[in-house]
């Protein structure tokens, strides 16, 4: 049994609460690991705790049919995947419980000691899933399999150190029949039904260093990629599984000009009928030729980190984007008729009110649609992260702070950042000429369903927001 826990705090379960609980997109690590399992005759099952609420009974009576536990771990989930392993060691306690996932390539040793489990694993999955069940049935020794943790006679060892998967392309497409059970994707459009929508990732790591971002540190400063046949492949067998949307999940797709065009000129050419969103894309891979393929092949969303306003921000950050370039995107998105989404960070260690300001007019600018105010997290694995915890502001096992003067991390306390958030979205979206333009837009592309994006993704921001009222993740 595989399972992907709620995180902290739960930012579904906000949206439990409001009684439209949904899953914005699929587990797809562990929907890999779950392929490489049927395919050596395993039967799998998923649970899914951030597309369906966590009940404990649910858990206990999945575990009572399970020889094995396979879990992610996010540094954000971690408070859910301890209490998830209490419940499962208690009514079963010589299972086996596999973690994975970033906060284990981060933290390997100490996400086992944290969670309980028995097994840590680094990097990706797919190659070494299938040692770890060998050694689990006694057939090798787990001191064999590179980039593990496991416990031993109350200790905790390791194997060799671990080796990323170099060809990319070898990796088998993941099964999705195993969530087909859940309903994903309804953030970008409420009208997405049951087994319509799933995600896929055409890279893994992302190229870019920001310093608020783990993500480099997560993929061991690696970044790789897959050919466009073997990406063209795989949209294939979703269409004929009869997937309506697909979200491309990379950290940083468009990166590569030549590759992207490429790709667009293949969706077009083989009219798949499926429409695409872009969940991360960087304002510097904006161009006209891509962009223009990307409508042709039914890219609906573009979603952008725009972070600041400020170009001292910006620089400080390391985004390596201009405030220019950033006009020039959202510009050409929105003239290509793509609904587009960004995202700004409110909080960096040296801005002042006038920089908020600055960055909240510089939105309010853009023909943009959807906009997220938040405030800056310290990450853990973030180069921000590392330096305020190698400055004794934040402790080891305090794996997401947010940017607060009470702890000597910038001019502002947390409450106040949260406050100028708030005021930020109601600014940018409380304009009539901005719900005009909208509506105007939405008629114009003749894609009522922008509108419901939309309206969606407004309550999810503010929902968002309330939800970083309560925001910090320890490990005790
Ligand atoms: C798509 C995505 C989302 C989606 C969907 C999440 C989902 N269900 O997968 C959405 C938008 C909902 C989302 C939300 C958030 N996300 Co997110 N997300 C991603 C993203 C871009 C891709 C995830 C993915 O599909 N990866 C592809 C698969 C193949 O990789 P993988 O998941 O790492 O799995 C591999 C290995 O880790 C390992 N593995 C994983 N699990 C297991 C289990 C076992 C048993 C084993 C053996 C191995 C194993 O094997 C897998 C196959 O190789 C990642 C970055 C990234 N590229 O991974 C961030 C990422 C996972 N998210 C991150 C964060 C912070 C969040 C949020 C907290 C953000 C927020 N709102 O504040 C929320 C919380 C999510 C939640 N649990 O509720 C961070 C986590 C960092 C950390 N230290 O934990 C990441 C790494 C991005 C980053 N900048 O660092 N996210």
């Amino acid at each position: 049994m595989l399972i992907y826990p709620q995180s902290t705090p739960s930012y579904v379960d906000a949206r439990k609460n409001n009684g439209a609980f949904r899953g914005l997109a699929p587990p797809l690590g562990l929907l890999y690991i779950a392929k490489i399992l049927e395919n050596d005759g395993d039967s799998v099952e998923i649970l899914d705790f951030s597309a369906e609420p966590f009940e404990e009974q649910k858990l206990i009576d999945a575990v009572k049919n399970a020889d094995v536990v396979g879990m992610t771990v996010l540094s954000f989930s971690l408070f859910n995947s301890v209490e998830i392993v209490k419940v499962i060691k208690k009514i079963k306690p010589q299972i086996k419980v596999i973690i994975g996932g970033p906060h284990c390539t981060l933290f390997p040793k100490k996400a086992l000691e944290e969670t309980g489990a028995d097994i840590s694993v680094q990097g990706d999955g797919e190659s070494i899933i299938l040692d770890i069940k060998k050694a689990i049935t006694g057939k090798i020794d787990f001191s064999e399999i590179c980039g593990i943790y496991y416990r031993e006679n109350d200790e905790i060892k390791n194997g060799p150190p671990l080796k990323l998967i170099e060809d990319i392309d070898s990796i088998p497409f993941p099964t999705r029949h195993l969530v087909n059970k859940y309903n994903y994707g309804k953030e970008y459009n409420p009208n997405i039904k049951k087994g319509e929508f799933t995600s896929i990732i055409t890279s893994r790591g992302c190229p870019f260093n920001c310093k608020f971002c783990s993500r480099n540190s997560i993929s061991m400063k690696t970044f790789r990629r897959r050919s466009t046949k073997n990406i063209l492949e795989e949209i294939k067998s979703l269409s004929e599984m009869g997937y309506k949307y697909v979200s491309f999940a990379d950290d940083s797709f468009l990166e590569n000009k030549k590759q992207a065009i490429e790709l667009f000129e293949g969706i077009i050419k083989e009219q798949y009928g499926v429409k695409f969103i872009i969940t991360a894309a960087r304002v510097n891979s904006a161009d006209e030729e891509l962009f223009k393929k990307m409508k042709k092949a039914g890219v609906t969303h573009i979603q952008f980190g725009l972070e600041s306003g400020n170009q001292d921000v910006l620089d400080f950050y390391n985004k390596k984007i201009t405030l220019d370039k950033i006009r020039y995107a959202v510009n050409l998105g929105h003239n290509m008729g793509f609904f587009t989404i960004g995202s700004f960070i409110l909080g960096a260690p040296f801005e002042t009110k006038e920089h908020f300001e600055k960055t909240i007019q510089f939105a309010k600018s853009l023909p943009i649609d959807s906009v997220s105010f938040l405030p800056l997290r310290y990450m853990a694995g973030s180069e921000l992260w590392y330096g305020a915890v190698k400055d004794g502001k934040i402790l080891e096992d305090e794996y997401m702070v947010q940017a607060d003067s009470k702890r000597g991390l910038g001019h502002f306390a947390r409450e106040k950042i949260i406050e100028y958030c708030s005021k930020a979205n109601r600014d940018f979206y409380l304009r009539p000429n901005f719900v005009l333009r909208f509506f105007i837009k939405s008629l114009k592309n003749d894609e009522l369903g922008f509108l419901q994006s939309y309206l969606s993704l407004f309550f999810s921001n503010i929902k968002q927001s309330l939800s970083f009222m309560g925001l910090t993740s320890r490990s005790k």
